[in-house]
């Protein structure tokens, strides 16, 4: 979830706090990082240059040396390509002021979707006038499809973005189907929209209506390792609940019977502003953050489950993977779905993170995380100096 919708994704409560203490955090710059993980693992930054910062994070499918980010990248609203092993960066979109990133994803390096809860828009990005590496010609831009189960006035809250990968049998949805994960307000409100057929005639699956709902604020998206579909919510009454889904009847949309609660909320009876974001390492476990806290109390937990066998019917055992000192992460990606990050791994993936600082401003950094096994490329990491 990018850091426009953050002040969306927080109760009145929570809101006025963060009011009163933002001019306060005005020049204390203060550092988020990881306070605990497990052995196994070394900790670095991947820098964004000075005074830049990154709103929303998406996986290069085609190259796992490269992620993108959405954000301020010299005073100019970009989506940029950084490589993972340099922090060397290039732009593929100048955003107009007609366009905000909420969250996004890649089909690949000439397609791209945004999710724009400011506008209330879904955009498609096609590089094709010509295809020279970015999104700034004529006619690159336009809207995929107009969003559904907007609130009263129009107002539509998307946030994560998610590409099936693949035809997927336990979804009954086709390669390149844009998964758009919306948050309209109200309590169990929240939807997964499903878009076919995204770069030709979009067409929503099941036509005109959501593909899955009943969770309140977007968390993230994912699938397991049997193609299961993942869905975390961030907020309460919900708030570090995941919920997996499968299309048992093949009438591709999730039902009764389709889906279940593989998380319970983080705490029976107490919640605060906890918030989450999900991603799925290669070898299917699951890792879901919550966070909460303001300042000396900003805290978030990474989560981690595998998904047991059976999951409609049985819960997750969840337990603590790794602690930061940051009240709330906008993303958490992995660079590669086949590299291993089991600890000690050698060549592993790298898990990156979005964070925000104790007082939630921003950093010009994200995160990572990566196994600490030997890796060919480490004399180039500027971490590890
Ligand atoms: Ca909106
Ligand atoms: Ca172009
Ligand atoms: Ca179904």
């Amino acid at each position: 979830m990018a850091r426009s919708h953050v002040l969306q994704g927080l109760s009145l409560r929570s809101f006025c706090v963060l009011l009163c203490f933002i001019p306060v955090a005005k020049g204390m710059a203060l550092d988020i990082s990881f306070t605990t993980h497990p052995p196994g693992y070394v900790a670095g930054r991947l820098p964004l240059g000075t005074g830049n910062s990154a709103h929303a994070l998406a996986r290069d499918p085609e190259n796992e040396n490269y992620i993108y980010a959405a954000g301020l990248f010299d005073g100019v609203a970009r989506i940029v390509r950084i490589n993972l092993w340099t922090a060397a960066r290039t732009t593929v979109f100048v955003l107009p002021t007609s366009i905000t990133v909420s969250g996004f994803a890649v089909l690949h390096s000439r397609a791209l979707f945004i999710s724009d809860a400011w506008h209330d828009k879904i955009f498609r990005l096609h590089d094709k006038n010509p295809p020279d590496g970015d999104f700034n010609d004529p006619g690159e831009v336009s809207e995929l499809i107009q969003p559904i189960y907007r609130n009263p006035g129009g107002d539509w809250t998307g946030t994560t973005v998610f590409i099936i990968p693949s035809d997927n049998s336990r979804l009954t949805l086709k390669a390149g189907t844009v998964l758009f994960q919306s948050e309209d307000g109200g309590t169990t409100q929240g939807e997964v929209l499903a878009v076919a057929n995204a770069l030709t005639t979009p067409t929503y699956v099941p036509p005109y209506r959501r593909y899955f709902w009943g969770f309140n604020y977007g968390g993230g998206l994912g699938l397991d390792a049997q193609g299961r579909l993942l869905v975390a919510s961030s907020f309460w009454p919900d708030t570090g609940k995941v919920w997996i889904c499968e299309d048992l009847d093949g009438n591709r949309e999730i039902g009764p019977g389709e889906s279940n609660i593989l998380v319970p909320r983080v705490h029976p009876t107490t919640e605060w502003a906890g918030l989450s974001a999900l991603a799925v390492d290669s070898s299917g476990r699951v890792y879901s953050s919550v966070g909460w806290g303001f300042g000396n109390s900003a805290q978030t937990d990474i989560r981690t489950f595998t998904v047991p066998a059976n999951p409609l019917q049985t819960t997750a055992t969840v337990s603590t993977f790794a602690t930061l000192n940051s009240p709330y992460l906008s993303a958490v990606i992995f660079n590669s779905t086949t590299r291993s990050f089991a600890p000690g791994a050698v060549n592993g993936a790298f898990m990156i993170l979005l964070g925000f600082d104790p007082f939630y401003g921003d950093v010009d950094y994200l995160l990572t995380l990566r196994p600490d096994g030997p890796s060919l490329a480490v004399r180039r990491w500027s971490q590890y100096k």
